[in-house]
């Protein structure tokens, strides 16, 4: 049964003119009334969750102060902390359920909305089997919502299939760590930052994606600390680098391959810590001779010299921190290529110790918190493994089943699309998560939608992915319910509740819950309060990795946060992990693993000669649902452009402003060109924020690492061209925007302006 998605013009008829786009110069509010309370809580954007204060007045969100005690960010805040409280009012939100018709949603009342998803679930396990319904979860929710999803898949469900968009975004980093260290999260509390010598940052783009970290790398370096950065672009704080890589995209693995080579071959590793500390090192050590700084530098367009100066600065540092992000990590080898910077920690011992330390910048708002308790594929609460008998038997005790009922481990976030695609999953049940926009090659994504039997989304605004959907279910946003999130650093923060939601839209552990009852499992899902879920989580997490029984609401509020592990009451929580070099493998010791160079999933040659790499801006989140939708924001940055270096760009007759088609091999978008000396001339970007005609996952493909199923989002070939005419969105749009600010402009220092 095909299913065209609406219209736009069909949306915007039935739903409000805001729908699907901004309104001219978008939606924006000042808070000029007083506040009758302040609610100290945290920014529901990134994976930061920086500290401020809502301003709350007759159950509406009308503004926000700093929260200046907040150790993390200290009342700073990048432009999007600044603007997050303008989403409770939007005109958008979704007020009521929508149930879709012949011509279009229309409102309805809950009961009708959730027995019809009930039933249509149940119809189709019934017709199909259990594991013919799918859920997509996300870690933008908070950590009770995250667990209670899993609860829901394996329990209320009984399906194997639930995975959630850190697959898109962690899932490389969680993967490595867990090889190395047997544990997912930063080894570091971010106060270690300014304590290095060495800061390396590779493939994380701090000043535009984790803002208020780059008060970290300043203070560092007022320190004295040096500062090295591997990106293919010049972002904002490789300004200020010491040393910058400018690497080919997808070539990581190379580059640090060839540094580890150099500490070994100067005879720079740290011995002691090798043998007290780790496994594995001859190996790994045989594994990069051939690796020298030649090979290295033709493999990654780095120059020699580079690679042997960086290498000596990290081995010969007392202390050395190691940032990474996706550049790193959303790459076919991306288990890959964290490991093999978790190899030069380890052989240089920057780990375990003060002011040393490798760590991932965790990306969305609780990409931490949303990666520990089951919302992912093959995984138990409390980072248990769901193939583990023990851990199988703990969490059934938990929740009052036999293990056996558990089911098994499922597909991972882009098989389930394959599978929806296939005609192998029949329904899909998805909250938090766009995946219109933010799966690679979204021609295939679309056709997998619209075969789809069900589509049930549960989601404040109406997402792309919402318009093929059969319900939308009408949920809450961050400050309308009470929770946790677990910051980059591993800090576990309470999520206050500020107001209600608005009209008839719901919390979305209600929503959740009751569907579970209607699913006939309502004696599994007792709970009155956000409250008695935590409580739940902390048994089901008891004893595992990410131990949180000893956290409690009350004892965040008293100590501004606690990082897990925290196994009892009595247990301050633990900053910084593998101290003295102790892993959380039963052997106390970390793991060197090998690693082995692969070529991308989609490389470049004659037809496809230009790399195309694709991330970020500072003023636009994600797929966009939300920023796209805020005034103050939508200004800074409008639209996509193409970054193009000026060389490329004067081969192809290009100037700044001019329409210009990117082709790959799965399709082509048409964008006006961002002509800029901060990128290599080989390479183009697109910032991933829009959908349709503007969206760059148009061009991305489908290749995964085959350990952490991650995309290849930083490598795609493509070639580029002139377009002779704006393509159509750009005509119903109107004429051109100004040009948006260039990248590589001074980095924001934070403070609330
Ligand atoms: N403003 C803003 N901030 C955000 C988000 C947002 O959407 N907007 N999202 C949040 C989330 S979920 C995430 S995951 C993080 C992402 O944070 P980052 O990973 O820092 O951001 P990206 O722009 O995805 O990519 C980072 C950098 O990788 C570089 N890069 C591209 N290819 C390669 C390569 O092959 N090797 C290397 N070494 N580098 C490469 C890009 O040039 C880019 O500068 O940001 C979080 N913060
Ligand atoms: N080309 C390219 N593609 C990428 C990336 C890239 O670098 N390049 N990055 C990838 C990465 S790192 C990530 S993390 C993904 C993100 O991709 P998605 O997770 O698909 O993006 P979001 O915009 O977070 O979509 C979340 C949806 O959930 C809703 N939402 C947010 N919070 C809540 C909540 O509390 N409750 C409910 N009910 N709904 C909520 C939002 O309104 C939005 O519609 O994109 C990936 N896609
Ligand atoms: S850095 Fe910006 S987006 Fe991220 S949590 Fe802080 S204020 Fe929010
Ligand atoms: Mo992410």
């Amino acid at each position: 049964m095909a299913k065209p998605p609406l219209s736009p013009d069909e949306l915007a008829r039935r739903y409000g003119p805001h729908l699907n786009e901004t309104p001219a110069g978008g939606w924006q509010q000042e808070s000029r009334h007083p506040a009758e309370r302040l609610v100290k809580t945290h920014c529901c954007f990134c994976g930061q969750q920086c500290g401020l204060q809502l301003k709350v007045r007759e159950n509406r969100v009308t503004g926000f102060e700093p929260w200046e005690e907040f150790p993390f960010n200290k009342g700073m805040l990048c432009p999007k902390g600044v603007k997050r409280y303008l989403q409770n009012e939007h005109p958008d939100r979704l007020l009521d359920p929508l149930m879709r018709t012949e011509q279009g949603f229309r409102a309805a009342a809950w009961d009708e909305a959730l027995d019809f998803t009930a039933r249509r679930l149940r119809e189709i396990q019934e017709k199909y089997g259990k594991d013919a319904v799918a859920v997509y979860g996300g870690a933008s929710l908070t950590t009770e919502k995250t667990y209670l999803l899993g609860k829901f898949a394996r329990v209320a469900l009984g399906t194997r299939h639930i995975d959630y968009n850190g697959r898109l975004c962690m899932v490389s980093a969680g993967t490595a760590y867990k090889l190395a260290f047997n544990v997912d999260r930063s080894l570091i509390p971010w106060s270690e930052i300014p304590k290095a010598q060495v800061l390396f940052a590779i493939g994380a783009n701090i000043g535009d994606c984790a803002p208020i970290t780059t008060d970290y790398v300043w203070r560092c370096r007022d320190n004295g600390g040096r500062l090295i950065v591997a990106d293919p672009r010049m972002t904002p704080i490789s300004r200020n680098a010491d040393l910058f890589l400018p690497l080919r995209p997808g070539t990581d693995l190379a580059l640090l391959m060839g540094l580890l080579h150099v500490v070994i071959r100067d005879g720079l590793e740290n011995r002691e810590f090798i043998q007290s500390h780790t496994t594995g090192f001859e190996e790994v050590a045989e594994s990069v001779r051939p690796y020298d700084p030649r090979r290295a530098a033709e493999e990654t367009g780095v120059a020699p010299e580079s690679i042997e100066k960086a290498a000596r600065w990290i081995a010969r540092a007392e202390r050395c921190v190691m940032l990474h992000a996706r550049g790193l990590e959303h790459q076919s080898k991306g288990v890959e290529n964290v490991l093999a910077l978790i190899n030069l920690a380890l052989a240089t011992g920057h780990v375990g110790k003060e002011g040393s330390g490798c760590t991932m910048i965790t990306g969305q708002g609780n990409g931490q918190g949303g990666r520990e308790h089951g919302q992912k594929c093959d995984q138990l609460p409390g980072q248990r493994s769901l193939t583990d008998p023990a851990a199988r038997e703990h969490v059934a005790r938990v929740w009052g089943i036999a293990p056996e009922e558990l089911p098994g481990p499922g597909l991972t976030a882009q098989e389930i699309m394959n599978a929806i695609h296939a005609g192998e999953i029949k329904a899909l049940l998805s909250i938090c998560f766009n995946p219109v926009v933010s799966l690679p090659d979204s021609n295939f994504t679309r056709a997998a939608l619209e075969r789809i039997e069900f589509l049930g989304i549960i989601d404040f605004f109406l997402s792309e992915t919402a318009h093929y959907a059969d319900v939308v279910l009408a949920g809450s946003l961050q400050e309308e319910e009470e929770g946790v999130t677990a910051s980059v650093e591993g800090r576990v923060i309470h999520i206050r509740k500020a107001v209600d939601p608005p009209g008839n839209a719901r919390q979305d552990s209600w929503i959740v819950g009751e569907l579970a009852r209607r699913l006939g499992k309502a004696q599994y899902f007792p709970f009155q309060s956000t409250r008695e879920i935590f409580d739940e989580l902390r048994e089901a997490s008891r004893g595992g990795i990410a131990d949180y029984y000893g956290i409690t609401y009350e004892k965040i509020d008293r100590q501004l946060g606690v990082f897990w592990p925290c196994p009892s009451p009595e247990h301050p929580g633990t900053p910084r992990l593998i101290e003295n070099g102790r892993s959380f493998f039963p052997d106390g010791k970390c793991r060197f693993n090998v690693t082995q160079w692969r070529p991308s999933g989609d490389p470049v040659d004659e037809q496809f000669p230009v790399y195309l790499t694709t991330g970020r801006v500072v003023s636009q989140y994600l797929s966009g649902t939300q920023t796209r939708r805020i005034g103050g924001l939508v200004a800074i940055y409008p639209e996509p452009r193409v970054e193009i270096h000026p060389r490329l760009a004067e081969a192809h007759g290009i100037r700044d402003g001019d329409w210009v088609t990117v082709t790959t091999r799965r399709g082509e978008i048409t964008l006006q060109a961002l002509v800029v000396r901060t990128i290599r001339p080989d390479t183009v970007f697109i910032p991933y924020h829009w959908p349709d005609g503007r969206s760059a996952n148009r061009l991305t493909h489908r290749t995964l690492d085959p350990r952490s199923k991650i995309p290849e989002y930083k490598v795609s070939a493509c070639r580029i061209r002139k377009a002779e005419r704006p393509p159509e969105w750009a005509v119903q749009k109107g004429p051109p925007q100004p040009r948006a600010q260039a990248p590589g402009a001074p980095a924001p220092r934070g403070g609330t302006g």
